[in-house]
């Protein structure tokens, strides 16, 4: 049968200049298909003597066989090489260096707020919070700074534009965490006012405050963290023993000489400044102002709804960014607020 031998050697040939795999099946009906060229000859055998049949059907059979054969060494060919193809594309090349994981780490002055939160925390204190567009009632009014107060001008504190890029007076970046204080005692007085007696207040309240102030020691942007405890018989001595307890914690040192000066503040009467001194290290013996703290003066009650008689209470402010160059020797309050990661690296 010349003819079959041609025909195969021609699917042959076919098969192997077929480079895709979809056109392989294609050029297969050719041969096998429903009108392809061996289908056809099996068709004709209908025309032979049952004798030629057998012996005719045999050797297109094999034919048909030897097709087939081809047809699937091509089609493992073409899967082999679309497997190189794919494995020299996505080669990885393993000598390469590995890339690093970027190791971060928090902010030290973060470090020193989550250090005092914990510490306070500790002995029963909320931490609260409160916005940092403040009204003027809360940041100055309520805290005994009536119009008028010195604190209150623009080369002080900075106000914010109305909508019609005038400055409103009445709305500022707030100057220190004491007007959360004042909204956590108008919502506490809110909740248990019409009550004989109202729960104990104590909470303190860290976060950013803002001031028109810029050198080593001063930044626009700072951090306070200010404490509250009012209640029934809230008295100084409460206030001392707090304080001198928490500066000994925090700076991890029983031997830590505290001390309370006389001093003044609006919003608290008497007040102090509270001095620290350190019995080892590089700044042994030198005294320290390290926080202020004082009595909260009746007005400051009074402009919350709390009756003066009733209750007392003791307050304290201290700056973390002035703490935290203290634990790590830091001489420059701006490097803190630069972002510069050679610097920040150092707290990793
Ligand atoms: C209310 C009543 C009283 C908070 C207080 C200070 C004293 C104080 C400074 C320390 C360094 C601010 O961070 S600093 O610059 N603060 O000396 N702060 S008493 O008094 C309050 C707060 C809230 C309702």
């Amino acid at each position: 049968m010349q003819n079959l031998d041609r025909i195969v050697q021609e699917a042959r040939v076919d098969f192997s200049a077929t480079d895709d795999p979809d056109a392989l099946e294609q050029v297969k009906a050719r041969y096998l298909g429903k009108s392809g060229r061996i289908t056809a000859l099996l068709k004709e055998m209908a025309r032979l003597s049952p004798e030629e049949r057998k012996a005719t059907g045999q050797t297109i059979n094999r034919a048909k066989e030897a097709i087939e054969n081809a047809l699937s060494e091509r089609r493992d060919a073409l899967r082999r090489a679309a497997l190189e193809r794919r494995l020299a594309e996505e080669a990885v090349d393993v000598t390469l260096p590995g890339r690093r994981e970027v190791q971060g780490g928090l902010h030290p002055v973060t470090r020193t707020l989550e250090r005092i939160e914990a510490l306070f925390r500790s002995i029963g204190f909320e931490v609260a919070d409160g916005p940092e567009i403040e009204a003027d009632f809360q940041n100055f009014t309520a805290l005994n700074m009536p119009e008028g107060h010195p604190a209150r001008s623009m080369h002080d504190t900075f106000y914010l534009l109305d909508e019609n890029g005038a400055v409103a007076d009445d709305v500022l970046l707030r100057t220190h965490t004491s007007p959360i204080q004042v909204r956590y005692m108008q919502a506490h007085v809110e909740k248990y006012g019409a009550l004989e007696t109202m729960p104990d207040i104590r909470i303190i309240a860290p976060g950013r405050v803002y001031r028109v102030d810029s050198d080593a020691t001063h930044s626009p942007m700072f951090h306070q963290v200010e404490g509250l405890w009012i209640g029934a018989n809230v008295s100084l001595a409460d206030l001392k023993g707090v304080c001198a307890d928490f500066l000994r914690r925090f700076f991890e040192s029983d031997d830590l000489k505290v001390r309370f000066r006389p001093s003044f503040f609006p919003f608290t009467e008497p007040s102090a400044e509270i001095d620290v001194a350190f019995m080892s290290g590089a700044l042994e013996g030198r005294w320290l102002e390290i926080a202020g703290c004082g009595m909260v003066h009746p007005n400051v009650l009074r402009h919350v709804g709390i009756d003066p008689e009733k209750y007392t209470g003791f307050a304290f402010g201290m700056g973390p960014d002035r703490l935290t160059m203290l634990r790590y020797g830091v001489s420059d309050l701006r490097l803190f607020f630069d972002g510069d990661l050679r610097f920040l690296r150092q707290f990793v």
